[in-house]
This record gives structure tokens, C-alpha cells and sequence, in this order.
């Protein structure tokens, strides 16, 4: 059985205020029409708030109240979330959250982001975006993590998901990490999407499936596959389908 939790996908306070935030962004949230016709949408059933959840960027469920969630800053001041993103400290974390237990997991990540398990569920994948790594946990009975390994990227990754079919990893990844912080309508933040393959072998196979200036799509987070089929969502743009 899978479990869905829907986070509120907030964009991170960026260090400079965005100067004109696109018009596109409202079309984010739109019911997405079902082959029978009908739509599908999402309400909130019953927010969860925790002290240890104090910058969640991702979650991934593994029960119907029980999840594990990144927090992608240390601080929750403004002020102090610049000097830690320009120090460059490692101090963000994953936090394993059911009712009544409520601990960290992991932690030593610069931003840790997207977070995903592997298609046996016997591990957890995290995204670090300014460390450029997919970070390997194996997911032991109590839910405790153990560091694995740690697969080097050279991109700004965002979210993760895992093809159920194949166990590769993909992810949604910004070329330009300082367009992200002053959006200019002029000079447009591009897209990539990377797959990983064979994630957990001596070699995987990192692909650059897609790339794009910002002409098509701009500012890519995640990717989902479906019978070779890709389907890109984005920070300031409206979801791009493609054939694969
Ligand atoms: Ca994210």
C-alpha cells in the first residue's frame, strides 16, 4: 500500500525578494482531469505540526501518520538562514515523524531536500541541493537511518522520485541556482532533468535527459515517469508532459 502526504510545496524565502513573481505560478494546483472524466484534487485532512518540523521542504510517507521529512535550513530566521546558506553550514536534517515519536534521523546535509524511497523500501533517498549529492540511507526496523553512500552530482537537485518499474532515480535540477533568487523576466531560470541509473552500484548511470534555457520551462524541480512517459514540474512554470 502506498501512503500520500501532501506538503504545502511552499517556495524557500528566497535571499533577494523575487521581483515579479510569474503569473503561472497560480496554475500550479489545478485538479488534474482523470481518464474517466472526473478530478482529482487535494484538501487537507489534518495538519501536522511539530517543533522538529520547523523548514520542511519534502516528505515521504511510510504510513498512513508516519513519515519521514527534510528540513532544508537549520534556522528558521531569515537573517540567519543567509548566513547559514553563504557559510555553508551542514546542519540541516531528516526527521522521522508518527504520532508519538518524533526524532531526527539523519542530518550533516548543506540543504537537505527532496526525499524519496527506494522501489523495495529498504532505503531512503535525500537531496542535497547545494552539497549536489543523492544521499543513500538504509531503513532499518525502527526506523532509524544509516548512512550507505553518496552519489556526486554536478547540479542544483531538487526533488526525487523513484520509478516504480525500474528503481531509477530521477530528479528535477536548476542550472542556475542565483536566477532562482532574482527572478528576471529578461534572463529566465532553465531546467534540467537528470535520471540515475543503477543507484546503488559501484557506477550508476547519471543522464541529462532533459535541458532547457527557460524558453520551454523554467526552473524544473521534480520528475515523474510513466510508461515512457515524463511528466516536469517547476517552480514558476506551469507542468511540461513530454514523450520519452
Ligand atoms: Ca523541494
Amino acid at each position: 500500500m502506498q501512503f500520500f502526504l501532501p506538503t504545502s510545496n511552499r517556495w524557500r524565502p528566497p535571499a533577494v525578494p523575487l521581483k515579479e513573481p510569474p503569473s503561472e505560478l497560480t496554475q500550479v494546483h489545478r485538479p488534474i482531469p482523470m481518464k474517466e472524466g472526473k478530478n482529482v484534487s487535494c484538501a487537507p485532512e489534518k495538519p501536522i505540526r511539530h517543533s522538529a518540523l520547523h523548514n520542511v521542504n519534502d516528505v515521504v510517507a511510510v504510513g498512513p501518520e508516519s513519515f519521514y521529512a527534510t528540513n532544508d535550513y537549520y534556522f528558521t530566521d531569515f537573517i540567519m538562514r543567509i548566513v547559514e546558506m553563504f557559510i555553508g553550514l551542514r546542519w540541516t536534517n531528516v526527521v522521522y515523524y508518527s504520532p508519538g515519536d518524533v526524532r531526527q534521523v539523519a542530518t550533516g546535509f548543506y540543504s537537505a531536500n527532496g526525499i524519496a524511497m527506494s522501489s523495495d523500501k529498504k532505503f531512503i533517498y535525500v537531496a542535497d541541493v547545494t552539497g549536489h549529492t543523492v544521499n543513500i540511507l538504509e531503513k532499518h526496523e525502527d526506523w532509524s537511518l544509516s548512512p550507505v553512500k553518496v552519489v556526486q552530482l554536478d547540479c542544483l537537485l531538487d526533488n526525487l522520485f523513484v520509478d516504480p518499474a525500474t528503481g531509477d532515480v530521477w530528479t528535477g535540477a536548476h542550472p542556475n541556482g542565483f536566477k532562482l533568487l532574482i527572478y528576471n523576466t529578461e534572463d529566465v531560470p532553465g531546467s534540467e532533468i537528470i535520471r540515475i541509473q543503477n543507484i546503488h552500484s559501484d557506477h550508476p548511470t547519471v543522464t541529462t535527459v532533459y535541458a532547457n534555457n527557460g524558453s520551454v520551462i523554467q526552473a524544473s524541480t521534480v520528475a515523474a515517469v510513466y510508461d515512457n512517459k515524463l511528466l516536469m514540474g517547476t517552480i514558476f512554470h506551469r507542468a511540461l508532459y513530454c514523450e520519452l
